[in-house]
């Protein structure tokens, strides 16, 4: 156990009220380690308040318990653990700051110092990795089941099923511990990553979309009309990147979805690379995220070929993850 993880269990052993936050639109990583720890703690200290904030949405494959709602004063007597949200503008309530103290825990690129304490590690898989470090110092013995699942949904999905890089024995070595409490991987496996037929006919017509830039940059841009005519949420519809993954001869591939507001048009990327890091060039498209997964927001489409093609070049100069 290293010093702030000493710290953060202290914290957490001596605060009466805990406050958990996740990012906005969360995932499983966010949702997991957030309910994870939230369920976590409720068991292991009956007398000890403890919150899930943020705006509850329903993600796919776990129903996770809604979040709490909670007045100012609340917040301001707790101890609030920020999790997997690498800036302040990310965090869902914004009212984490009243907290009387601030733990942030996140996997990110740190790009603000929001934390009293800080344990920000980018050398972890995802947020749910860390936490199960952290209740693997307060509990030897398996945990229980529901902690375990929501916590391997969060490690399943960012890493993709323990397939991108940052995957690391520690990373299988969390699972294992996870896995003894009997979750069944299988089940967990395809409530994540089953689709319906809307999703398939979806999946299909990205595909067919998406147009291959500089021999090696495949990207779809899909329209609102063709979000509706596919019954597809513009939210969910950026997840869909992956559809475009895995192709021998693409190092970056990206899909772009249009929100319409006012009748102003406007298009949200996602962005994926196999080694050339692109988050320093997605940040200078009001976006940011990890070296090989980024987003980048509200731009136009001549934009988007703007940016396409500054994709070629840093292809070119072989910008490599360094890490
Ligand atoms: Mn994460």
């Amino acid at each position: 156990m290293n010093k702030i993880q000493q710290i953060i269990l202290t914290e957490i052993h001596q605060a009466k009220t805990i406050t958990i936050f996740r990012h906005i639109n969360p995932d499983h990583d966010a949702l997991g380690s957030q309910h994870g720890l939230k369920h976590y703690l409720t068991q292991r200290y009956p007398n000890k308040q403890v919150y899930a904030c943020g705006f509850h949405r329903i993600v796919k494959g776990i129903n996770y318990p809604p979040s709490d709602d909670l007045d100012d004063e609340v917040i301001k007597n707790s101890l609030a653990i920020v999790l997997d949200s690498a800036n302040t503008g990310r965090i869902d309530d914004q009212r984490y700051h009243l907290a009387q103290k601030i733990i942030k825990i996140d996997h990110h690129p740190n790009l603000d110092d929001y934390g009293d304490v800080q344990w920000v590690d980018a050398s972890y898989a995802s947020t749910a990795e860390m936490i199960t470090e952290i209740l693997q110092f307060m509990h030897k013995k398996p945990l229980d089941h529901k902690v375990a699942t929501y916590l391997l949904a969060g490690i399943l999905s960012d890493t993709i099923m323990f397939s991108i890089a940052n995957t690391s024995a520690r990373t299988l070595a969390k699972a294992s511990y996870l896995l003894e409490s009997g979750v069944n991987i299988n089940e967990l496996h395809q409530s994540l990553y089953s689709v319906n037929l809307n999703d398939f006919k979806f999946i299909n017509f990205v595909q067919r979309k998406a147009k291959l830039y500089h021999k090696q940059i495949l990207v779809a841009v899909i329209n609102d009309r063709e979000l509706k005519k596919h019954n597809m949420h513009p939210n969910l519809a950026k997840e869909y990147v992956y559809a475009l993954a895995n192709i021998e001869e693409v190092e970056v591939w990206g899909i772009f979805i249009e929100y319409i507001d006012a009748e102003t048009s406007t298009y949200n990327g996602s962005l994926r690379s196999k080694k050339v890091a692109i988050n320093g060039l997605a940040a200078q498209y009001n976006g940011g995220g990890h070296p090989l997964a980024s987003a980048v927001k509200d731009v136009d489409e001549p934009t988007i070929k703007q940016l396409v093609d500054k994709i070629a070049v840093l292809i070119k100069e072989n910008h490599h993850v360094q890490t």
